[in-house]
């Protein structure tokens, strides 16, 4: 007599944790690999301990591989900012289940924290795409020139951390360094002998911290220079123009012009709107001193506009003047009277005298859109007699 003894299904499978907890990049393309889960089964080999995944829940971002237990993205995720540190936006929740293929089968459940975290897609940017400054000769070593800010604020923690370095790039002898965390451009050896005009082009880099990292660079400009003895001087204090107001945006309205009796950095001049500007509407070219409006003028709403215009020299403590720049809008007749009715008919009885009343119409101009003003026309007849 032979017994086998059969294997009976008296074991689940149970998973190699309880929880699982996956870092998963943004912005992956679509089905990518998040993580893998695991769970053994004690049963004998074969169906009692053979184990598929599945989810408890369908989900519309991930899938779990039913013979291996992969965890995919079905789809690209994005990371949410967040200023909490726990970041709950960022975090995805599933519950696997592992099953065996015994009859009855049996299961267990795990489940999976999925955490979105930032990849590095953006690069640091500086404000501007070039500097220059002035360095007063014979400054001490140390001080401080002028500070490059750079921002990477799209990306998060040590993506969006940033450090500056400095390269010089006609020079062997190192004169400048800059400030790795602040951007603060120094002297960093003695400019004893180092005449004034003396120019240096550096090139300024800023790099983030993220993997692999990304990085921007511009030019900065030093020139040695020397007192800065003159103020600027606007040719006019006070510039008036007359602009209708159909004046196409970004044309130019005025251009305004200051002189400086400096040489080098400390007579070159540079402009803007100190004032009167608030809504942003207005752009002065910081070089050229172009004056342009962005948006289009409406004589209804404002007739008349004072803007202040500075000019400041670029010495290394600068020197400015300020100009008023007024300009008045004139009114188009943009809105043109409209009859009440595109079609008339009138009735004239054939024996009417000359200049009989024929009929009487109406148009209506719209100054302002709250008061209408109704002119009235009466046709005349002008038949021979
Ligand atoms: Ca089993
Ligand atoms: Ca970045
Ligand atoms: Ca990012
Ligand atoms: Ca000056």
């Amino acid at each position: 007599m032979t017994i086998t003894i059969q294997d009976q299904n008296d074991n689940a499978p149970e998973f190699d944790g309880d929880t699982y907890h996956f870092l998963f990049p943004e912005l992956q393309p679509q089905v990518m690999h998040v993580g893998t889960v695991a769970a053994t089964d004690r049963d004998k080999q074969g169906p009692n301990s053979v184990i598929s995944y599945s989810l408890l829940q369908p989900s519309d971002l991930f899938t779990v591989d039913p013979a291996t237990g992969d965890v995919f993205s079905k789809r690209a995720l994005r990371y949410k900012h967040s200023h909490r540190p726990t970041s709950p936006e960022n975090l995805y929740s599933l519950t696997v289940i592992a099953t065996d293929n015994g009859k009855p089968p049996m299961s267990s459940k795990a489940v999976v924290h999925v955490s979105v975290v930032d990849a590095n897609n953006n690069a640091p940017r500086f404000e501007q795409r070039s500097y220059l400054s002035a360095v007063p000769e014979n400054c001490e070593v140390g001080k401080r020139i002028i500070q490059l800010i750079a921002h990477d604020d799209v990306d998060f923690g040590v993506n969006a951390e940033v450090s500056y370095s400095l390269e010089n790039m006609n020079e062997t002898d190192v004169l400048f360094a800059i400030e790795e965390q602040s951007g603060w451009v120094y002297v960093r050896k003695s400019l004893n002998g180092i005449p004034i005009g003396a120019t240096f082009l550096l090139k300024a880099r800023v790099t983030d911290k993220g993997v692999p990292p990304q990085k921007d660079e511009i030019v900065l400009t030093l020139i040695i220079s020397g007192e800065n003895k003159h103020t600027p001087a606007f040719v006019a204090d006070n510039y008036q123009v007359r602009v209708p107001e159909s004046e196409v945006i970004n044309a130019t309205l005025q251009t305004v012009y200051a002189y400086d009796n400096d040489s080098g950095p400390n007579g070159m001049i540079r402009y803007t709107i100190s004032s009167g500007n608030e809504k942003n509407q207005f752009y002065v070219h910081p070089v050229t001193g172009v004056v342009t409006r962005l948006e289009p003028f409406d004589y209804d709403q404002v007739q008349e506009y004072r803007l202040n215009i500075t000019a400041t020299d670029m010495g290394f403590e600068p020197k400015q003047v300020a100009a008023i720049l007024t300009i008045h809008v004139t009114d188009i007749n943009d809105n043109p009277p409209t009859f009440n009715q595109s079609i008339y008919e009138a009735f004239l009885s054939e024996n009417s005298p000359p200049d009989s009343f024929v009929y009487k119409v109406y148009f209506i101009e719209d100054f302002f859109t709250s008061c209408r003003f109704m002119f009235v026309g009466i046709i005349f007849s002008r038949l021979a007699s």
